[in-house]
């Protein structure tokens, strides 16, 4: 089958993949696979498969915000793809979650749009639980140091705020540690389509107002922590096909 936005066939998809919002951290997670190869690049979608430990999985890139996001992901199971890992960046709502820490997302509260289009809104985006297992016993094991915490996380679709004010404080009051922009669609297609999906983030600034300070997503702390995320996410894959 062709998938025809992506640009890809099914009969080269494996079942597993990461996917990551920029098409150049793609190129970078499929340079630490062997025998990495790009099947195809087209607008933000970049398609690359290889192995990792003997493991066939494909790295994708899916752009920015849910509606194109969702789009990767539903053609991503049309393709065969049954297993979804996104490794991102995101903004904490937390003092004691810095710039450099990692967030495994288990669940989103669906604050963009692209859902409300797919089901009701009593619809929760949740993980997969084996595969946040596999992600949290990966971060026990995968070297580098810094905080990992496991929570709810919030998606929107707004970067840049306008003259609505969006809900951070009620959000950072009921306990949501993060901010992000594409895991409810990844949650809720995952769900429908019957797929399994995980996340984990890097932490890029604070989403919070209160703590917030001149956003800088390029530091060295945050380039570990997108690495050590990586790592995680492959390891993750690695554990998820040992146990299959
Ligand atoms: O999910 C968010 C979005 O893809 C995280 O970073 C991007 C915006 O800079």
């Amino acid at each position: 089958m062709y998938l025809p936005i992506l640009q890809i066939h099914s009969e080269d998809m494996p079942p597993y993949a990461i996917v990551c919002g920029d098409p150049r951290r793609a190129k970078a997670i499929a340079d630490k696979l062997q025998n990495a190869k790009e099947l195809a690049f087209a607008r933000e979608y970049r398609t690359l498969v290889g192995e990792y430990n003997g493991v066939r999985l494909a790295v994708v890139s899916h752009g920015v915000g849910s509606p194109g996001a969702a789009v990767c992901f539903e053609e991503l199971i049309r393709a065969g793809v049954k297993t979804l890992i996104r490794v991102g960046t995101c903004g904490s709502y937390h003092a004691d979650i810095p710039a450099g820490s990692l967030v495994i997302s288990f669940a989103a509260a669906r604050e963009e749009g692209l859902t409300k289009q797919l089901v009701p809104s009593g619809f929760p985006a949740v993980a997969d639980p084996g595969i946040i297992a596999a992600l949290e016993a990966a971060a026990a094991e995968v070297p580098g140091s810094g905080v990992v915490r496991t929570g709810i996380t919030v998606c929107y679709d707004a970067f840049f705020t306008g003259v609505e004010e969006l809900p951070h404080r009620k959000y950072k009051q009921a306990g949501i540690l993060a901010v992000e922009m594409e895991i409810a669609a990844l949650y809720v297609v995952s769900s429908l389509r019957g797929a399994r999906a995980g996340a984990i983030l890097a932490v890029d600034g604070f989403a919070d107002e209160d703590l917030s300070e001149v956003y800088d997503p390029h530091t060295d702390a945050v380039a570990q922590a997108v690495e050590r995320e990586i790592g995680i996410a492959l390891e993750a894959i690695a554990r998820l096909a040992r146990s299959e």
